[in-house]
């Protein structure tokens, strides 16, 4: 069984580059959030890729945790992490938190998905963007231009100092069983791209690319067991 191991990285040295040249506060906080948020992943509990672990207390059948360990899809100074937690609204309807935490990309921002395939290697084994359902379609651009009504799309990673966070919610995934379940028979991935997503909602931004470009780093996502 695959075990989640901390700490996953080789930290550096607190004193190390991105951390001493960047003098303002706020850099000062992303890179503190940063190891804060690495070190609270130290209770994760296993991770089980061999399926899901038993009913929730909510009553779904399958994993409310995820975590997804990622790596430069050619550069491996890229690392980082990303948690994904199940909640329900008061409405009763299912929505995933994910927090994202990369080092080593390009200043910036850089379009976030989760793929359809749990692969990483290469890249591009990820497939499109995660889009269950009976007119799947999971073409982020030309020709067919289906970005960005993917149940896999998310919000742009914001990176500064070279250190990306993000923190997003949506209710168009799951991780419990069912239609909109990203934990399906193949799994998923998160692929971070080259280059910013305009959402290509636009009709003169609807070009190659628009949804971010090439691929910069991957990872796959993992369901972990319920603590
Ligand atoms: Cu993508
Ligand atoms: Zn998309």
């Amino acid at each position: 069984m695959y075990v989640i191991r901390w700490p996953i990285y080789k930290a550096p040295p607190i004193q190390s580059n991105a951390v001493t040249r960047s003098s303002t506060p706020f850099t000062r906080f992303l890179a503190a959030s940063f190891w804060v948020m690495l070190c609270l992943n130290l209770g994760v509990p296993e991770a089980n890729p061999q399926g899901p672990p038993g009913p929730l207390p909510n009553g779904n059948a399958g994993p409310s945790r995820g975590v997804a360990e990622i790596g430069g899809c050619t550069d491996p100074d890229i690392t980082g992490r990303a948690t994904l937690k199940e909640s329900k609204t008061e409405e009763g309807i299912k929505q995933v938190e994910v927090s994202m935490f990369v080092k080593g990309l390009s200043d910036g921002k850089h379009g976030v998905h989760i793929h359809e395939a749990a692969a990483c290697e290469p890249c591009s084994e990820a497939r499109g963007h995660h889009d269950p359902g009976p007119n799947s379609n999971s073409a982020p651009d030309a020709p067919l231009f289906n970005h960005p009504y993917h149940m896999g799309d998310l919000i742009n990673i914001e990176v500064r100092n070279g250190i990306g966070v993000m923190h997003t919610t949506t209710n168009r995934v799951t991780l419990s069983d069912g239609r909109l379940s990203i934990f399906d028979d193949n799994g998923s991935a998160f692929i971070i791209h080259t280059n910013e997503d305009t959402y290509c909602d636009q009709d003169d931004e609807l070009q190659a690319g628009c949804a971010g470009g090439s691929r910069e780093a991957c990872g796959i996502i993992q369901p972990l067991s319920r603590p």
